[in-house]
């Protein structure tokens, strides 16, 4: 079981203006900040990030998405981060996540799903090593 996560807060959201929204519902849950930077992906970043999905037929509308505005990356921490943040967010679908879920108050779509959490402590610390530096984490 790992304490960390990584999470995305994507451009729909930023764009929203539910950035802040969006932290104070992942504080509230008991998650703490170890990382964080407000950025944007080029398209080339953004398609290295997806590598997983390069053969799925949503991919270039994701790449696209993804770097059209601008993102929050973050590292958090608490006791069964990953899946306890998964929870949080909802379904990936916003249609088919739970009631009081960060997807299901902030995302309009599957596509533009308002925040990103990893699925597994592994990739979780493969995302968080493509934005954070040992000396940006605290
Ligand atoms: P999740 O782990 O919930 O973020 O979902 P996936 O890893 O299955 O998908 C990653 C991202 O691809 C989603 F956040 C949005 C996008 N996607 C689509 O645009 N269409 C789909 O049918 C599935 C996923």
């Amino acid at each position: 079981m790992s304490n960390r996560t990584f999470t995305m807060i994507k451009p729909d959201a930023t764009q929203k203006g539910y950035t802040g929204a969006i932290l104070d519902q992942m504080i509230k849950a008991g998650f703490s900040i170890k990382a964080m930077k407000w950025t944007r992906l080029t398209p080339e970043q953004a398609g290295l990030f997806y590598d997983i999905h390069r053969e799925r037929p949503f991919y270039q509308e994701l790449v696209d998405f993804m770097s059209s505005g601008p993102i929050v990356a973050a590292v958090l921490e608490k006791e069964n981060a990953v899946a306890d943040f998964r929870t949080l967010i909802g379904a990936t679908n916003p249609a088919q996540a739970a009631e009081g879920t960060i997807r299901k108050l902030f995302a309009a779509s599957v596509g533009e799903n308002a925040v990103h959490g990893s699925d597994s402590d592994e990739n979780a610390a493969i995302e968080a090593d493509f934005f954070f530096s040992k000396l940006e984490r605290f």
